[in-house]
């Protein structure tokens, strides 16, 4: 039969790697909530630099709103009311992302989404490059730089009124 005192003096360092890990495990989960509303403040950063304002201000609007709400629930230490409202930002900026998937507002070939995240264009001018030749046709289909003015395709003519000759071309013709 143990006795009582060494009962206690195996009990307490039991105890204190119990609260130990429970307090490790809380400060953890704090932190990735923490973590996870940087992604989603920088998604909606990204759904306003895409033009979010003009294809659906009302999501916008809402997602800001919700942003505000995440925000004053994290500096009230009110954990899951935040986890709640930033699910809720979540589903609201998946909403706007999907559509600006299927956005191409300057009729280019390509979305805001992919102009934006994938190839660097601007999604309001059809050539950003000002070669002649639309963002999308130079993307999917002649495989050009929509970046570069000198990176065109040879033997097709201009799809629209060319902007910036390039020198180095100018002397081949
Ligand atoms: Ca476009
Ligand atoms: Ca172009």
């Amino acid at each position: 039969m143990m006795r009582p005192k060494r009962l206690v003096l195996l009990g307490l360092p039991l105890l204190w790697l119990v609260l130990a890990n429970a307090t490790c495990h809380k400060q953890i989960s704090h932190e990735g909530l923490a973590s996870s509303y940087d992604l989603l403040r920088f998604r909606l950063s990204e759904c306003r630099h895409m033009g979010g304002d003009s294809l659906d201000p009302v999501s916008l609007a809402e997602a800001e709103r919700l942003d505000e709400e995440v925000g004053g629930w994290l500096q009230e230490g009110n954990w899951a009311k935040a986890s709640a409202t930033m699910a809720q930002m979540e589903q609201t900026l998946g909403v706007l992302l999907d559509e600006m998937k299927s956005w191409d507002p300057d009729e280019d070939g390509l979305s805001n989404y992919a102009e934006y995240m994938l190839f660097g264009t601007s999604w309001a001018e059809a050539d950003t490059d000002g070669d002649g030749y639309f963002d999308g046709s130079e993307v999917l289909h002649f495989e050009t730089d929509p970046l570069d003015y000198c990176s065109v395709p040879m033997g097709f003519p201009p799809e629209t009124a060319v902007q910036h000759n390039c020198p180095a071309l100018e002397k081949l013709r």
